[in-house]
């Protein structure tokens, strides 16, 4: 196994719009994230990823870009983007971006450009074509919109959009398109960044033919993902970004990878010659039924199984909870019934994932057991996905179903402000925020639980202590250790020392023969202080040192 610094890191999500204000706008911006440099150092993370930070018109809150190489305003300006980078890099800290190249914003002047004239220079730098019979060129729906085209008047032709009708796909067989795109990551390369995080990188490569879904019901427009997720031409670009950007650089790239599986990870990975690593989305698909908002109960089984195969699946794993588009963890996969379960199933969530095989990546706010958010009314609402899929509920009769889906699965959850202290807005900003501050922030923030050693924050400093300087804990093998349905637990070998992780991920105690006697002082880290010697008692979890390897 190669050692490389990506393996050795915890990287910190920062989404900057809801991190910390400086300048009292009430949105979240780059000197802001200055500020809390000191608190990322004290957290001990050594890699932040920034979510998009480019001039933007903010449909899909940065996800449409309009210019890739000008801060977007509302976060600052350069100059501060420079000091941002310089004083992480003076405090060991690395810098992912967010590479956002399957499409663009509709204001960015290649797209301006483009829907001019058929005969633009700029045309076929995005997915034109020409309806059947007065309709969209093809039935494909899309993650936001109805459907996946839009028709331009001005050229009467159509333009597909996998995101919103202001998210125009780049069409990646057009060769001069593909060179700016590495262009533009080359100067932010030549700037000092570490490595990008790619945005549904994996959907780059269109079939050629572009050909309609197949459905089982008559719905107009069908999801069709075979058709857009994982084509053939994928891996073509991926080595010749790979060849072009990244390639003789001590950097990394993890690929965002919606509909990714076990079977075809590696295609994408192929020992670093396409991605270094991926963010699978089974982890984020398991309590989803017929869609995200047709919510399903969390199974540990299948989430054991699951994490299993991932573990051995790929060389490599990223390990997440969630992100700036998913529920917040503690809300979704621990309990927030009392201040007792949140706390002890917070700490069970932080042992069960972080101690698996791969790069850390923590979501703002996960550290102190942030939860979802109480909304209570649509205009409470920031995000398009959310806002348009309640407006077609609306439309289409299942209004209680679409608002039940927003409070547990919304990505609003997420992007409420980062809860620093108890003081107005949380400490985030002294002016109104841009989204509503989470009401718990007097109970939940970062200054009520930094002095406090039984506090989430606390457990997390000393996971990623613990992490960090532990060989066996980065690079050890993982095998699966049979127990329970509720117990997950596993070990980490290297060489010859092995670690046995347990977590009691329900709120029962439970029964659980240890087949070894354990020294107390063999606990390293637990969200209990005392431990029965074979029951586990609710959501409990702890990580043992076994010593020499034990079979
Ligand atoms: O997300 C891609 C993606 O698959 C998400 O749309 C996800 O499936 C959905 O939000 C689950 O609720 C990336 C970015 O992370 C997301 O913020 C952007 O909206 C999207 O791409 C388009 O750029
Ligand atoms: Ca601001």
């Amino acid at each position: 196994m190669k050692h490389q610094w990506w393996k050795e890191s915890v990287v910190y999500q920062i989404y900057p719009r809801s991190f910390k204000d400086s300048n009292q706008d009430g949105i979240g911006d780059l000197r802001g994230i200055i500020q809390q440099i000191d608190y990322l150092v004290w957290l001990g993370v050594n890699a932040v990823w920034l979510n998009p930070i480019y001039d933007s018109p903010n449909d899909d809150m940065g996800y449409d870009i309009r210019d890739y190489e000008t801060i977007m305003t509302e976060f600052g300006t350069m100059e501060d983007f420079d000091e941002l980078l310089d004083k992480l890099h003076q405090n060991g800290i690395r810098l992912i971006m967010d590479l956002v190249v399957n499409h663009t914003s509709d204001e960015h002047p290649w797209f301006v450009e483009s829907r001019k004239s058929k005969e633009n220079p700029y045309r076929d730098f995005y997915i034109w074509r020409e309806g059947k019979d007065g309709k969209e060129p093809n039935n494909w729906a899309s993650f936001f919109t109805p459907s996946a085209w839009d028709y331009d008047e001005e050229t009467q032709e159509w333009y597909l959009h996998l995101f919103s009708k202001k998210q125009p796909d780049l069409n990646w067989n057009n060769k001069q398109m593909r060179e700016s795109v590495y262009q533009m990551m080359n100067r932010w390369f030549d700037k000092g960044v570490d490595g990008f995080r790619m945005d549904v990188i994996n959907l780059i490569a269109k079939h050629p033919d572009l050909p309609d879904g197949e459905s089982d019901n008559n719905n107009r427009y069908v999801f069709s993902d075979r058709y857009f997720a994982m084509q053939p031409k994928l891996h073509d670009y991926l080595r010749e970004m790979r060849k072009a950007c990244f390639d003789g650089r001590d950097c990394m790239c993890v690929g965002e990878t919606p509909f990714v599986n076990t079977n075809n990870a590696n295609s994408l990975l192929e020992s670093s010659s396409q991605l270094d690593m991926i963010f699978q989305f089974e982890l984020m698909d398991i309590d989803s039924k017929s869609s995200k908002w047709d919510v399903a109960e969390f199974s540990v089984p299948k989430f054991k199984q699951l994490m299993s195969s991932w573990q051995k699946a790929v060389p490599w794993n990223s390990l997440f909870w969630s992100n700036h588009d998913q529920p917040r963890a503690v809300s979704r996969f621990g309990d927030v019934s009392t201040e007792e379960s949140r706390v002890l199933s917070a700490k069970m969530l932080a042992i069960a994932m972080h101690l698996l095989k791969g790069t850390s990546f923590l979501y703002q706010g996960e550290e102190i057991g942030m939860t979802n958010c109480a909304f209570s009314s649509f205009d409470q609402l920031r995000d398009i996905e959310s806002i348009n899929f309640y407006r077609n509920a609306e439309n289409g009769g299942y209004l209680d179903f679409a608002w039940n889906g927003i409070l547990k699965k919304g990505r609003d959850n997420a992007r409420t402000v980062m809860q620093w202290d108890d003081t107005k807005n949380a400490g985030f900003s002294k002016t109104e925020p841009w989204i509503m501050v989470n009401p718990n922030y007097t109970q939940i923030n970062v200054a009520s639980q930094q002095s406090n050693p039984n506090s989430i924050l606390d457990f997390y400093r000393n996971l990623i202590q613990l992490k960090l300087s532990n060989e066996t804990l980065i690079y050890g093998e993982f095998d699966l250790i049979d127990g329970p349905d509720s117990v997950f637990s596993y070990t980490r070998t290297y060489q010859d020392e092995q670690y046995l992780i347990v977590c009691n991920m329900k709120n029962e105690a439970v029964r659980f023969d240890f087949s070894q006697e354990f020294i107390q002082d063999a606990f390293l880290l637990s969200n209990y202080t005392f431990h029965y010697k074979n029951l586990l008692q609710p959501y409990e979890a702890f990580v043992v040192r076994l010593g020499k390897n034990h079979d």
